[in-house]
């Protein structure tokens, strides 16, 4: 079997994972407000970063999150995946290019800067100025992988100046004339990991706040011709990241985000495929979510194709996935959500067990 001599390998969400890159929020560090940022982060949270914005996160958040994470390695570790974390750069300190300057934001999500496909690292070029330098928190692992066979591919970097960015975007016009409006233009590159979704051959990727059709067309001509990338495009006015939206579970079961996905918005690919849809979150908006949405409920990570890691709470969501047959495994999470994410951002898979396949037809 040619994956199982292969030290990075993955193909879809669902195979047995052997190793993942767990995030760090170590040195963890609040962006300055923004037009990138007010286009994704909920309103509510705007005093977050007008408060702490080029601050170190509050040390008891962090203390809280890494706890969460260390004991999500302790269990990864558990159920026999190998673990590997990025280094913790001091996010604090300013990149400085030629037009602008910046601080950092985290090591906390790898599932954003960077992507395995087959035997293939995808490195994200990002969209956000304070996520310029964060890949090199993971270029030590990279590096690593790269000497033991992996194929590494780093998208081209945008400059981000001012020009890069719509500057007529606005939260309140997200969408104009039926079109979708974007806080990024077609200027340059860009796309951030997580608006992809892998299913084997095929791969699903929506266009959003922080991924333009020339990322996605720079993706499309460099993983090769076996595979085929699908743009699609749901109900959320404010994406950042697929993975709160359409999850595929194991072959012949999508989950969906029942208050941005229509019917008639789900790809044809997935036309035999049993669509169920997720449980209304449990955690309340208004609480410390700062960068993301309430439907982290459905961010979560799968360890086979009935073992899913499930944040604790989120016991309506744990049930109707027992109900399709699937194992979930609760642990902690709830702490880390406010820097973004839940288990499937916070990981990136390094090895899942399994060839490339087509699921479709
Ligand atoms: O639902 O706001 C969050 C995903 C972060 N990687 C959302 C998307």
């Amino acid at each position: 079997m040619i994956n199982d001599q292969k030290k990075v390998w993955s193909c879809n969400e669902w195979d047995p994972l052997e190793e993942v890159i767990v995030g760090v929020v170590d040195n963890a560090t609040v962006p300055v407000w923004s037009p990138t940022l007010a286009s994704t982060t909920p309103s509510h949270a705007k005093w977050f970063f007008e408060e702490h914005g080029g601050k170190p996160f509050p040390a008891e958040m962090v203390e809280k999150a890494s706890a969460e994470l260390d004991n999500l390695v302790k269990v990864l570790e558990g159920l026999r995946v190998t673990v590997k974390r990025p280094d913790a750069l001091d996010f604090t300190k300013s990149t400085r290019t030629p037009w602008w300057d910046s601080t950092g934001l985290y090591a906390a999500m790898p599932r954003d800067v960077m992507m395995v496909i087959g035997d293939s690292i995808i490195e994200a070029p990002m969209a956000w100025q304070s996520r310029y330098v964060e890949i090199y928190a993971y270029r030590n692992l990279i590096e690593d992988y790269f000497r033991d066979g992996a194929k590494w591919l780093a998208a081209p970097k945008g400059s981000m100046k001012d020009d890069f960015y719509n500057s007529e975007y606005t939260p309140e016009r997200a969408e104009i004339d039926g079109v979708r409006q974007f806080v990024i233009s077609e200027k340059e590159v860009a796309f951030d990991a997580a608006d992809f979704v892998r299913c084997g051959k095929d791969i699903f990727v929506q266009k959003s706040n922080v991924t333009n059709e020339m990322g996605i067309e720079w993706v499309r001509r460099h993983i090769g011709s076996e595979f085929n990338v699908h743009i699609v495009q749901f109900d959320d006015e404010h994406p950042m990241h697929i993975d709160t939206t359409i999850v595929p579970l194991a072959p012949g079961k999508l989950l969906i985000n029942p208050s941005w996905v229509k019917r008639s918005q789900i790809p044809k690919q997935f036309d035999s495929w049993e669509i169920i849809e997720a449980t209304e979150p449990v955690m309340p908006y208004d609480s410390a979510l700062y960068f993301s949405s309430d439907w982290l409920t459905m961010n979560f990570l799968s360890v086979d194709e009935k073992r899913i890691l499930v944040e604790e709470n989120e016991v309506p969501l744990m049930d109707l996935l027992s109900k399709h047959g699937f194992e979930p495994i609760p642990i902690p999470f709830r702490n880390f959500y406010p820097f973004g994410g839940s288990i499937h951002c916070a990981t990136a898979d390094i090895r899942r067990r399994g060839d490339l396949q087509s699921y479709f037809g």
